[in-house]
């Protein structure tokens, strides 16, 4: 039997006076405790050093200071220490600010870290939601003015034997992005996300939020066959709610863990990797029922 005990580290909010440093060590303790309880492999929000900027327009001098500009930096390298020190790997969100031949460039990234404290993938959100402008009678979200959508496509990574993806808050909503990985051999996908409470467009859809968070993760991890840990960034965060609800997902779609509070916390569950092969075997034997000749039209269109 092949298993990997997985762990999402939900975190609260994380305000925007907060120091990136007072951060850093909230995560060292999420990432001890999952340790302490056996977890191999842990998930962090997306953007989990700061706070979800997006929901403001940022004066030119205030920007830079809410990005990454090497991973792991000074601030930063006492998580990576931390994984090597426990032994256990783990994902996360961060603003990325790069240069390239000569000019800056920004993504919404994820970094996947082996237990040896080393980078072992990079992740850059391919779904990148919301607008550059604020809309009228729209909640401001404004992704699409601090980062370009991903250039890196859906990369899977080996993690000890385990073929691992990525994939961000918006991502999780398009089946899409499950396929895409499945298809690449990933067994687990890791997620991190910050997902407002209340969205003025849609004041009717309010109460359906949670739901909206867990159906399409349950249904990619079982039209996938894929484990699922996803991390959010929960709480009242500069004057916005954001919801929680972190889980393990297993291939049947089953949820198998998941947080309660608002807060820090850890969800923890030992993932049996053979149930892939299992639900494989009852109804995804892709390589013998798909009929990709037939589905032009997704990539069409
Ligand atoms: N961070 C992120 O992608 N949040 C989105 C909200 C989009 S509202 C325009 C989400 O899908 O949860």
């Amino acid at each position: 039997a092949r298993w990997l005990t997985l762990a999402a580290c939900q975190t609260g909010p994380v305000q925007r006076a907060s120091t990136r440093a007072h951060t850093v060590a909230r995560l060292v303790a999420l990432l001890e405790q999952a340790a302490s309880a056996g977890a191999e492999l842990a998930v962090f929000p997306e953007l989990a050093l700061t706070t979800f900027f997006p929901r403001w327009v940022l004066q030119p001098a205030e920007i830079d200071a809410l990005y990454e500009a090497e991973m792991p930096g000074p601030v930063t390298q006492p998580l990576y220490d931390a994984a090597r020190r426990l032994g256990i790997g783990f994902a996360i969100g961060f603003a990325e600010r790069v240069m390239v031949d000569g000019k800056v460039r920004r993504f919404n990234s994820m970094e996947l870290v082996g237990p040896d404290g080393q980078r072992s993938g990079r992740y850059r959100k391919m779904h990148v939601p919301g607008s550059t402008e604020p809309e009228a009678g729209t909640t401001v979200h404004l992704e699409r003015r601090y980062f370009e959508p991903g250039d890196l496509g859906f990369p899977v990574f080996d993690y000890g034997g385990t073929r691992i993806g990525l994939a961000l808050c918006n991502d999780r909503r398009w089946p899409e992005t499950y396929r895409m990985l499945c298809l690449a051999g990933a067994e687990v996908v890791l997620i991190g996300y910050n997902t407002p409470q209340m969205l003025s467009e849609a004041p009717a859809l309010a109460h359906l939020r949670m739901f909206h968070n867990h159906l399409p993760m349950q249904a990619g991890a079982y039209q996938n066959t894929l484990w699922i840990a996803a991390a959010a960034k929960a709480g009242l965060e500069d004057g916005q709610a954001l919801i929680g609800g972190s889980c393990i997902v297993a291939p049947t779609g089953e949820i198998a863990a998941q947080a309660l509070s608002l807060d820090d916390e850890v969800v923890v569950h030992r993932a049996d990797l053979d149930l892939i092969a299992a639900c494989q075997a009852v109804n995804f034997d892709f390589a013998r029922y798909r009929r990709p000749n037939d589905y032009g039209l997704i990539v069409e269109r």
